[in-house]
């Protein structure tokens, strides 16, 4: 059995596979299937954009796609930069490029004015289209400056408070426990061992 993970960042793609932890089951992703289409990500939710993604690319390949979208969402900004997330900063930016802009955003901004969640919308779908969407969310604060090694992204802003330490400095074991993604492919997963089942089946 094959699953496809629509995305083009290894990252994020690693962070996937660490959460489902399917030893059955060989996920590839669109480094795998060079000729796939591009997908333009105009959508105005994470959801609509993850469908658009796994719809897509299932229709292309034929095969079982996941498809994902997810960023971060900063109250005191009204939500940015959301589904603009990855390029906060313009287009073949860098993480830390996005990093730096938000704090310069957030400048002199107090502590508790600095509450955040990660989103990640999770949609399968197979080549007679769209099989499930779901999401899920973490909610943390902005810290004031850079810290941690660990993931990727606005991970080393990203502060837990139950344990006051960014994602980044609290590594992948706690991060695929509690995360955006965990949340979402937990309930994703349920959609997947159904679908499996049936194949089976039938
Ligand atoms: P694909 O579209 O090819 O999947 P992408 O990186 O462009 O790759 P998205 O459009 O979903 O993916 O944007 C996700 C961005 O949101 C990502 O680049 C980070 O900036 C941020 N993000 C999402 N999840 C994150 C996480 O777990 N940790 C840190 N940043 C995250």
């Amino acid at each position: 059995m094959e699953l496809i993970v629509a995305t083009k960042n290894k990252k994020k793609l690693q962070e996937i596979k660490d959460i489902l932890k399917y030893r059955k089951v060989k996920i590839t992703s669109l480094a795998d299937y060079p000729n796939a289409p591009r997908i333009i990500e105009n959508a105005k939710t994470f959801k609509e954009n993850a469908i658009k993604k796994a719809v897509r690319i299932a229709r292309f390949t034929k095969r079982l796609t996941l498809g994902e979208d997810s960023g971060l969402c900063v109250y005191a900004l009204g939500g940015k930069p959301g589904v603009y997330s990855s390029r906060f900063s313009g287009k073949n930016k860098s993480d830390m490029q996005n990093n730096l802009k938000l704090l310069t955003m957030l400048k002199g901004l107090p502590g508790n004015k600095r509450k955040a969640y990660y989103a990640c919308a999770v949609a399968l779908a197979d080549k007679d289209g769209l099989i499930a969407a779901v999401e899920g969310r973490c909610y943390g604060l902005i810290g004031f400056e850079l810290k941690g090694t660990s993931g990727f992204g606005y991970d080393p802003l990203f502060i837990i408070p139950e344990f006051k330490k960014t994602f980044a400095q609290l590594g992948e074991r706690i991060k695929h426990k509690m995360s955006h993604r965990y949340r979402a492919l937990q309930k994703a997963k349920r959609f997947f061992s159904k679908y499996i089942e049936c194949s089976r089946i039938s």
